[in-house]
């Protein structure tokens, strides 16, 4: 794919923005790129996905600034929409997907690692909502995400100022939930992918339901969201398996085996 590379080892795909001339700024080629990547995962052989930039320097530098600054009033409300469609679609994907920030992760580049379930980033990782700075406001998500994810008030300084941080307030502020050598991210998400992947995928995608649909409405709620989530597993080979296994180990830890979850 022409911007977006897509490896799978095992049962973790890995996505990389592939412009490192541009810092994998983010142009309608690479959103369109990135869909089609998205759409093309098989889900009953993949079960967790990495996603980051090529290069040692930029993970995402942002929307792409070239393109949008001719963008009339329809061809921006069309580029806002093709890039919320996206990350939409990335933070409601069935599996999992960790945001490996390697580098700046900047306006929209901090936007779409926040549709990410998690993100983990090297030390020369920088984050920023720079677009107050531009005459716009963050176009994909950035005011609503980052709100949720960090404090409503430290969220709004960070895009009032358009201040960039680095990587330890990323993380003190909880933006992100480790800090890593550059050359021990990739190693670090992959490692964290495979122990999700060995888990029961039936049971994993749920509990990423579970959190995603209970934050959108009131716990009385979410509580039953919950329910219905937990009742689904009950049909599912991985839960019989899972707590079979359990009983046996009981019964005579010698009896104990690897559980093969079969994501059915
Ligand atoms: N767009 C296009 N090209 C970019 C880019 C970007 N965001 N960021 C970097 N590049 C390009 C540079 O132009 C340069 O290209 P050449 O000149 O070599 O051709 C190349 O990448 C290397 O960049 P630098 O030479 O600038 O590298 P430095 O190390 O000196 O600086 C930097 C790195 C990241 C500090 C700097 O490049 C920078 O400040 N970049 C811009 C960061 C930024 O402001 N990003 C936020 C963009 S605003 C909306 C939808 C979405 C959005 C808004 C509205 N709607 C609803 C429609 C999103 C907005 C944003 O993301």
């Amino acid at each position: 794919m022409g911007f977006v590379d897509y490896e799978v080892n095992g049962q973790v795909g890995v996505i990389t923005i592939n412009r490192p001339k541009a810092l994998n700024a983010l142009n309608s080629e690479v959103l369109d790129d990135l869909n089609a990547v998205f759409d093309g995962v098989d889900q009953n052989e993949v079960r967790c996905l990495v996603l980051t930039g090529a290069g040692d320097k930029s993970f995402v530098a942002g929307a792409d600034i070239g393109e949008m600054s001719t963008l009339t009033k329809e061809e921006g409300e069309a580029f806002g929409k093709k890039g919320n469609d996206l990350f939409r679609k990335i933070e409601t994907f069935p599996l999992p997907v960790i945001a490996a920030v390697n580098g700046f992760a900047l306006g929209g580049g901090n936007e779409i690692a926040m549709s990410c379930d998690f993100r983990i980033c090297s030390d020369n990782a920088v984050f920023g909502q720079p677009e107050t700075g531009l005459g716009i406001t963050p176009g994909f998500g950035g005011t609503q995400r980052l709100a949720r994810l960090v404090s409503p008030g430290y969220a709004k300084q960070l895009i009032y100022t358009a201040r960039n941080i680095k990587a330890d307030e990323a993380f003190r502020i909880g933006l992100v939930n480790q800090v890593t050598t550059q050359e021990e991210l990739l190693p670090t998400c992959l490692k964290l992918a495979n122990v999700i992947a060995g888990n029961a995928p039936i049971a994993v995608r749920n509990c990423k339901k579970a959190v995603n649909d209970g934050l959108q409405v009131n716990m009385d709620e979410a509580i039953v969201v919950e329910e219905k989530l937990f009742g689904d597993c009950f049909e599912s080979y991985d839960q019989k398996e899972g707590m079979a296994n359990f009983l046996r180990k009981k019964d005579d830890p010698a009896k104990v085996k690897h559980v093969a979850f079969q994501n059915k």
